[in-house]
């Protein structure tokens, strides 16, 4: 096997760190851009097989990437539950919200997710045989907290006072919800597992607004237990958690053993994380992605002293977050080169 990736997933080292971008398809790239009009909307280019595994390549033929990642997106989940969904051009995402019990109950059962998803696995399947035999791919999902966001404020926030606040006055409806998350989640992941990825990244981007002991039952116990169900129907399959956001409790999130990784946002000192979180976890991260858009000398020393910080133990080598859409392909031509030749 020559997926180095992969392989440091699985607790290997090597002296050069893999490297892929998280949001590494994207409106940065002119090809997206194309691919996107000709798809239609947003949600058609993530449902159609075809047109989803051109743009999971396309960084992949412009850049020396040791991954890919599935193109799809974290709110799939709510729609194949049955809620509406689109996302409008120049705002983002917008849902039909859950406001009370009627509208909870209103959502499809858990086993009729498939029936909207199954695209996306043919998309796993299709890309799959697509994939240079060294490149590892990463299947993925939002996690039940962050999914939950979206569904009850109806939109992208940035205080997710609504989803708090419901959170707060409805604890058995909230649960129920993200109970019902969690089970379609594990079962979304296992198709994308059937279907060929080779690792899973769960996503929670809004981890950082819960408040204190909140963080562990909404956030850390959920996807532990996606992540414990996994683990038993593919114990060989590696699993990435991303708590975007939580702080110093990254060290707890870092000893759930049930995670192979643990990928960190660009807040986190990386002197701290190799001293309390390497240890735990393989690691990856945490490039600011507006190194991207600046470039220059910065971008290449920046980058140096993450790949020299990590180089003790397993490293993946990524951002703290998404690039972003203003991201300038001869920076990304330049991290890789810095990483991969040393400059
Ligand atoms: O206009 C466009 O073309 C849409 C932009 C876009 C893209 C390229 C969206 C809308 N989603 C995606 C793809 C996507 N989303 C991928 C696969 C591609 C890749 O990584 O190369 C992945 C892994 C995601 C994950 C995702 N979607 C997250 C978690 C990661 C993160 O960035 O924190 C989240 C929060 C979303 C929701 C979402 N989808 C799209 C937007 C604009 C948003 C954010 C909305 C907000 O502001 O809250």
């Amino acid at each position: 096997m020559n997926k180095i990736l992969l392989k440091t997933l699985l607790g290997h080292k090597f002296k050069t760190p893999p490297i892929w971008l998280m949001r590494q398809a994207g409106r940065y790239l002119p090809e997206y851009k194309e691919t996107r009009k000709k798809a239609g909307s947003f949600l058609d280019l993530c449902y159609n097989p075809k047109l989803a595994t051109e743009v999971t390549l396309q960084p992949l033929r412009r850049f020396d990437l040791d991954g890919a990642i599935l193109f799809a997106d974290i709110l799939l989940i709510p729609n194949a539950l049955g809620q509406h969904l689109e996302f409008i051009e120049g705002k983002g995402p917008s849902l039909k919200p859950i406001k009370n019990f009627s509208d909870y109950k209103n959502l499809n059962e858990v086993n009729k997710i498939h029936d909207i998803l199954n695209p996306v696995y043919d998309a796993v399947s299709n890309i799959k045989s697509k994939l240079e035999k060294n490149i590892t791919f990463i299947g993925f999902a939002g996690s039940p907290w962050t999914v939950s966001t979206y569904m009850i404020e109806g939109q992208g926030s940035k205080d997710h006072i609504k989803t708090k606040t419901f959170m707060l006055q409805h604890p058995e409806i909230f649960d129920k919800l993200i109970l019902k998350i969690e089970k379609a989640t594990v079962e979304y992941l296992s198709k994308q597992i059937v279907a060929g990825v080779d690792a899973i990244k769960i996503f929670d981007s809004w981890a950082g607004s819960l408040p204190g002991h909140y963080l562990e039952k909404y956030s850390l116990n959920p996807m532990k237990n996606i992540a414990k169900e996994l683990k038993k129907r593919f114990p060989k399959i590696p699993l990435i958690v991303f708590p975007r956001g939580v702080g110093p409790m990254y060290e707890k999130f870092s000893k759930m053993k049930e995670f192979n990784c643990i990928a960190i946002d660009s807040n986190i000192d990386i002197t701290w994380a190799k001293n309390n979180i390497q240890k735990n976890s393989v690691i990856q991260g945490n490039l600011d992605p507006a190194y991207l858009v600046s470039g220059g000398k910065d971008l290449v020393n920046k980058t140096i002293d993450i790949v020299e910080k990590f180089s003790t133990a397993s490293h993946i080598f990524n951002l703290g977050h998404g690039i972003t859409p203003n991201a300038k392909i001869e920076n990304v031509e330049l991290l890789i080169k810095t990483i991969k030749d040393k400059i």
